[in-house]
């Protein structure tokens, strides 16, 4: 039927969800929940801080699951992840694939649940790069800038589609709430 063909796999996302590699360019106050050009100009100015100062940007994981992004930090994660293959007692489950490892031992740097991500924004002049924004408050917003290990578009269109699923979630919960 046609809800159906419109319809984003919710499995996807359920448990520890989808991991991508990435880093995090920066973050920046914005004075909008969205705009095109004002991420766009966000986004330039992180990146020519990171080349001022000269630092390395921090690397990450991006986690998308129904409960919404997780900047996850990779190193972290790196380590946390070989401390458990010296340690056989503080290993759960030989069984433990590698994403529920990250779930469970990285150090989640952000949290932002989809209802406050307001806006995504891709880099016209990068395509490894893009950013959202997301609100702390309802008057405050801030832009988070993020360099992708592959094309950023994959990233992108997942968030899109797991913004459709959680929106399809809901509108089916009030239908049949309705009944
Ligand atoms: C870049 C350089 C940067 C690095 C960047 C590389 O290579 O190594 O230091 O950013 O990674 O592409 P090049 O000098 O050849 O341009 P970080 O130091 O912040 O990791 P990126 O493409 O993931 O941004």
């Amino acid at each position: 039927t046609k809800a159906k063909k419109d319809e984003v796999d919710v499995t996807r996302f359920e448990g520890n969800g989808l991991s991508f590699k990435a880093k995090l360019i920066g973050i920046e106050d914005v004075p909008e929940a969205r705009g095109d050009q004002m991420c766009q100009d966000a986004l330039i100015k992180l990146k020519n801080a990171v080349r001022v100062s000269g630092e390395h940007k921090q690397k990450i994981f991006v986690n998308v699951t129904l409960e919404g992004l997780k900047i996850v930090d990779a190193i972290s994660l790196a380590g946390n992840q070989s401390k458990k293959k010296t340690d056989p007692k503080g290993s759960k489950s030989t069984e433990d694939s590698g994403d529920s490892a990250q779930e469970a031992d990285g150090s989640v740097l952000h949290s932002h649940a989809v209802h406050r991500i307001s806006f995504i924004s891709r880099d016209v002049t990068d395509s490894r790069a893009f950013g959202y924004i997301y609100g702390e408050t309802d008057e405050t917003h801030k832009f988070y800038a993020i360099k992708t290990a592959s094309a950023a578009e994959q990233l992108v269109y997942t968030i899109r589609d797991l913004f459709q699923a959680v929106y399809d979630m809901k509108k089916k919960e009030m239908e049949d709430a309705k009944q």
